[in-house]
């Protein structure tokens, strides 16, 4: 065999490999056991696999730093894993009390410590510490604080983080930004009107949702503006029949108020979306004694609207808590690479085993089950463009 067709079939035996891996922990019902990050399957991975792969090839096709930064990042990770118990982590950590942070802003940050509230900065150790993200501390961070005068605090610890949404940081993306951490769901609400809704954005955030293993919910907001019922019920099908729970609400009529309230009760949720889709609104009219911190930008719009700036998070008054983001423009997916990237297309991965080429991109292959699946109407259209603009931006 020569050199190349060997790199060749050592490649295609990895991607068959780690395909079987992802199956199998699918069948073995992942998705319901939920809470069970996927960093702990690379974690697995590493065993089986890192050590006798052929790192070599793989590494060429990566920027030179990137691959020392994925180790780092998963080592890191599977070390932050071997400690997910909190209170065995508690017993690690130095002596204070535990709180978790409500609100973070340049430096500083709000802990909630037993109906208490206290303004903490944070250790300058914690700043400079290697982690693979570009912040230290997100809203939802369980920490522990030691006292500093009173009201006031000094973040010592960051504990292990069960659960989070992160995205590539806007400023250097080979580095991910907590948005939040220790959620439970993703509340992923979209506009139908005003603005437009996209169903990119919705997409990235389920592949997002899947790679954290969030449970995802789809509310599709506005639907006082929907003007053909036809139309809104054919470009939210898709995600019915991937048995997605959607969502169709009116923040203003109070349509789906109550069904979306069900929703948030009990769990910790995480709100996203772009701009102006009403998320502050929904959460006003779940709970109307919410006091959702919003920051009047009259003089910048003129029209007295009020936007979220940061991060927020909430007690609801039915239980549960909920996280409340600034629209965010465009989302990209982090910490995915290329040849991934089907398995978070359910559609796509059930017939892609039909392609001819086991490593088959689905982008411009011939003989593609997938292509053809997009040309016969079995793969609705905008779910496989979300994918190519998805796998356009990602790592090989
Ligand atoms: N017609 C209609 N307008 C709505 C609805 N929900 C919210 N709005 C309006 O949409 C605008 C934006 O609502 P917000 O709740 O501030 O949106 P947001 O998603 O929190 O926006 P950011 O904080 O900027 O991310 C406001 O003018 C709301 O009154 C709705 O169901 N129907
Ligand atoms: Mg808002
Ligand atoms: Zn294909």
């Amino acid at each position: 065999m020569s050199n190349e067709n060997y790199n060749y079939e050592k490649q295609r035996q990895k991607h068959q490999h780690s395909q079987e891996l992802r199956k199998a922990r699918k069948k073995s019902g992942r998705r319901n056991t939920s809470k069970k990050p996927r960093r702990n399957d690379w974690a697995q991975l590493s065993d089986e696999y890192w050590e006798d792969a052929d790192l070599e090839s793989f590494e060429r096709v990566m920027p030179l730093d990137e691959n020392e930064r994925r180790r780092s990042v998963e080592s890191m990770a599977y070390k932050a894993e071997a400690k997910t118990n909190e209170a065995e982590a508690e017993n690690l950590a130095p002596a204070g009390q535990t709180g978790v942070v409500s609100e973070v802003s340049s430096g500083l940050c709000r802990v909630q410590i037993d109906g208490r509230e206290l303004l903490c900065s944070l250790r300058g150790a914690l700043k400079a510490e290697e982690t693979g993200f570009t912040n230290v501390i997100a809203v939802g961070d369980l920490v522990i604080v030691s006292p500093d005068g009173a009201e006031r605090g000094v973040v010592e610890t960051v504990l292990p983080r069960r659960s989070m949404l992160a995205r590539p940081d806007v400023f250097a993306s080979h580095l991910r930004q907590v948005v939040v951490a220790n959620v439970d769901q993703l509340l992923i609400v979209a506009a139908w009107r005003d603005p437009h809704i996209w169903l990119e954005l919705i997409d990235r955030y389920l592949v997002t949702a899947e790679h954290n293993d969030l449970q995802a919910v789809i509310c599709v907001n506005k639907i006082d503006l929907v003007a053909d019922q036809a139309e809104f019920a054919a470009a939210l099908q898709p995600y019915h029949n991937l048995g997605f729970h959607v969502l169709a609400t009116s923040a203003l009529t109070g349509a789906g108020i109550a069904e979306l309230r069900e929703v948030l009760r009990g769990k910790t949720t995480v709100l996203a979306g772009m701009s102006g889709v009403g998320k502050s609104s929904l959460l006003s009219a779940v709970d109307p004694g919410l006091d959702l911190h919003t920051k009047t930008v009259s003089e910048h719009s003129g029209e007295g609207r009020h936007t979220t700036t940061q991060v927020n998070r909430f007690p609801l008054a039915i239980g549960g808590m909920v996280m409340d983001t600034p629209g965010m423009r465009e989302f990209g997916v982090a910490g995915i690479t290329r040849p991934e990237l089907d398995d978070y297309f359910p559609e796509i991965v059930a017939v892609s085993y039909k392609c001819q080429f086991n490593d088959c991109t689905h982008l411009n292959e011939p003989d593609c089950a997938v292509q053809a699946a997009v040309e016969a109407g079995e793969i609705a259209q905008s779910r496989y463009y979300s994918y190519t603009k998805i796998y356009a931006d990602l790592p090989e």
